[in-house]
């Protein structure tokens, strides 16, 4: 079985996100025949979309698998319903958002899923934290993660303080 590494987009905006994405980790460790690489820290950050929601918790995962794409993508989303995700209103608040962002290097479009996830370039709350974890990992037809990430600035995103998420903070939902 061929084992690639998938790199996972985790987001949160409801009930506690720090909490929401420290547990989701959590799950993804024990996804079976996958193994977790690498996590990033958390980054809170102004909500993309509808401005009527409170900013995101977003970081990045590294994680080794030999399950294929599509099966990991219903394992994702089994750990969003696990989360009380309740699917809403577009780009609208959820309590755990899981893309799968790269699967190795292949280049997926199929009608569930398109890899690497076409918002990825244009998001800093992704390139962020993949770039802490994976600087020179290349991006099929986009190029190097570091210089896809310098393209974009700092707008709207914050690296919350490792000691707020290590304790698995509350009250991190809102919009200071
Ligand atoms: N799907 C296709 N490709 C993928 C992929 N690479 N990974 C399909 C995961 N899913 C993929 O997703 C809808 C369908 O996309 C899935 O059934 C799957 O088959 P969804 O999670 O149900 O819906 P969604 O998340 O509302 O839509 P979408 O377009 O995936 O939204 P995004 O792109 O996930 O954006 N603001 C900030 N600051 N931070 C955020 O994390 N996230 C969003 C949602 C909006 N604003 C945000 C953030
Ligand atoms: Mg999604």
């Amino acid at each position: 079985m061929t084992e690639v590494v998938a790199w996972i987009g985790l987001g949160s905006n409801l009930d506690d996100p720090v909490r929401q994405v420290n547990t989701a980790l959590v799950a993804l460790d024990s996804l079976p025949q996958s193994r977790l690489l690498a996590c990033s820290g958390l980054y809170r950050s102004a909500p993309m979309g509808p401005q009527d929601q409170p900013d995101y918790i977003n970081a990045v995962a590294g994680l080794k698998t030999t399950l294929p794409a599509v099966a990991l993508l219903d394992a994702l989303q089994a750990i969003e319903q696990d989360h009380a995700r309740v699917r809403g209103e577009h780009w609208g608040p959820r309590t755990l958002d899981l893309d799968i962002l790269l699967y190795g290097d292949d280049i997926i479009e199929s009608p569930r899923l398109s890899v690497p996830h076409p918002g990825l370039a244009q998001r800093n709350f992704v390139l962020a934290p993949l770039a802490e974890i994976t600087p020179q990992l290349s991006v099929p037809g986009l190029g190097k993660v570091q210089v896809l990430r310098d393209r974009l600035g700092n707008e709207g995103l914050v690296r919350v303080a490792e000691a707020e998420w290590q304790a698995g903070a509350s009250g991190s939902e809102g919009t200071e």
